[in-house]
C-alpha cells in the first residue's frame, strides 16, 4: 500500500514513520511529504531512502492514505484535496475535530464508527486520547457523570523548539523560547492559548473531545493542563465520579483486560505509572488506583502514556490498521 506521511521531518511525522515501521504497516512505497524547503530532502524508512515531495506531487502520486502531522492550517488547505483525489487522510492537528462531519477516533473507544465514506479522520489531542482509552472500559460499566482531570505535560507536545528550549536551558544556553518562561525547573500552568472563558485551549479540547469521542454529552469534565520540564510523556491525575457504585478490585481487572491499557498499582513496592517508563511505548499505564473518601461513587487514578506515539503517532496508525484490516481503504 502506498502510504504518504505529512510533516515527515517534524516529531511526530518521524514517529509516525517509526510506528508504521515497528508495526510493519504494509508500505509498498513512502510518500513523505515536507514544507517546500524540505523538499529534495531524504527520509529513511525501512533502510531505504525517499524524497520528500510537495503536496501536489504528493496527490498526483495516489497514495490509498496519507498520515498528516503538519499544523491546522496545513489540514484545513491541503486534507479536502487529498480526500477528493480519493486519498483518506487520518489529521493529527485539531483542524477537523470537532466538525460534525468528521470522525475523531480512538480505536480502542470508537473504531466502529468508521465508514468507507470518511476519507478525513481525525486524530484526537494526545492528552485526551490517553484519558479516553482508561475511562471507556469504567464507563460501560459504571457511567461517568464527571471527570476533573490535572495534566502534567511533555515538552515533547509543542515540537522540537520546546525541547531545546529545555535542553539548552540545562546546559546554561540561552537560545529561543518555545515558552514565555523558563521550563527547566519549572511548571507552567498553560498549554495553548487563552480563551474567554478562562480556559486554555488545551483544556477546552479535553473537555469536548471526551463527549465527542466516547459518543456521550453527559460526561462533565474539567480540566487544568500544565507543561512540566519532562520528555518521556504525559502524565493525568484524574478524578472520576461515576452514577454507579463500583468494587475497586473489579475495576483494576477491567482496566488489566482493556485494550492498550496496562495497570502498575502496587503502592506495597512503590509501583506507580512514570513518563521515563512510558517513553516508546504504546501502552496507556494507569496507577494510583484508590477510592476519593470525600464523594460517593469517586475514583481517583493515575494515567501515563508516551504522548508522540499513542498520543499522537500510534493512534493514527492504529487507525489505519483498523481501516485496512476492515477493507475501508
Ligand atoms: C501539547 N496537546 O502537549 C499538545 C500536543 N498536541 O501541547
Amino acid at each position: 500500500m502506498k502510504v504518504a506521511v505529512v510533516g515527515a521531518t517534524g516529531l511526530v511525522g518521524t514517529k509516525m514513520l517509526q510506528v508504521l515501521a515497528e508495526r510493519n504497516f504494509p508500505v509498498t512505497e513512502l510518500v513523505p511529504v515536507a514544507s517546500e524547503r524540505s523538499v529534495g530532502k531524504e527520509v529513511e524508512f525501512k533502510g531505504k531512502k525517499y524524497k520528500v515531495v510537495s503536496m501536489t506531487d504528493a496527490i498526483a502520486a495516489k497514495p490509498a492514505v496519507a498520515l498528516f502531522s503538519a499544523g491546522g492550517g496545513t489540514s484545513t488547505e491541503w486534507a479536502p484535496k487529498f480526500a477528493e483525489a480519493g486519498i483518506t487522510v487520518i489529521d493529527n492537528s485539531s483542524a477537523w475535530r470537532m466538525d460534525p462531519t468528521k470522525k475523531l477516533v480512538v480505536p480502542e473507544v470508537n473504531a466502529d464508527v468508521l465508514t468507507a465514506a470518511d476519507k478525513v479522520i481525525a486524530n484526537p489531542n494526545c492528552s485526551t486520547i490517553q484519558m479516553v482509552v482508561a475511562l471507556q472500559p469504567l464507563h460501560k460499566k459504571y457511567q461517568i457523570k464527571r471527570v476533573v482531570v490535572s495534566t502534567y505535560q511533555s515538552v515533547t507536545g509543542t515540537g522540537v523548539k520546546a525541547v531545546d528550549q529545555l535542553l539548552n536551558e540545562r546546559k546554561g544556553i540561552v537560545g529561543e523560547m518555545a515558552y514565555k518562561y523558563p521550563i527547566d525547573l519549572n511548571v507552567i500552568p498553560q498549554i495553548d492559548v487563552f480563551l474567554e472563558n478562562g480556559y486554555t485551549k488545551e483544556e477546552m479540547k479535553m473537555v469536548k473531545e471526551t463527549c465527542k469521542i466516547m459518543g456521550d454529552d453527559s460526561i462533565r469534565v474539567t480540566a487544568t493542563t500544565v507543561r512540566i520540564p519532562v520528555m518521556g510523556g504525559h502524565s493525568e491525575s484524574v478524578n472520576v465520579e461515576f452514577a454507579n457504585d463500583f468494587d475497586l478490585n473489579e475495576v483494576k481487572a477491567l482496566l488489566s483486560s482493556a485494550p492498550g491499557i496496562v495497570v502498575v498499582d502496587d503502592p506495597a513496592t512503590q509501583q506507580y505509572p512514570m513518563p521515563m517508563d512510558a517513553h516508546e511505548k504504546d501502552d496507556v499505564f494507569v496507577g494510583r488506583l484508590r477510592r476519593d473518601e470525600t464523594q460517593a461513587n469517586t475514583l481517583n487514578m493515575w494515567i501515563v502514556s508516551d504522548n508522540l506515539r499513542k498520543g499522537a503517532a500510534t493512534n493514527a496508525v492504529q487507525i489505519a490498521e483498523y481501516l485496512q484490516g476492515k477493507g475501508l481503504l
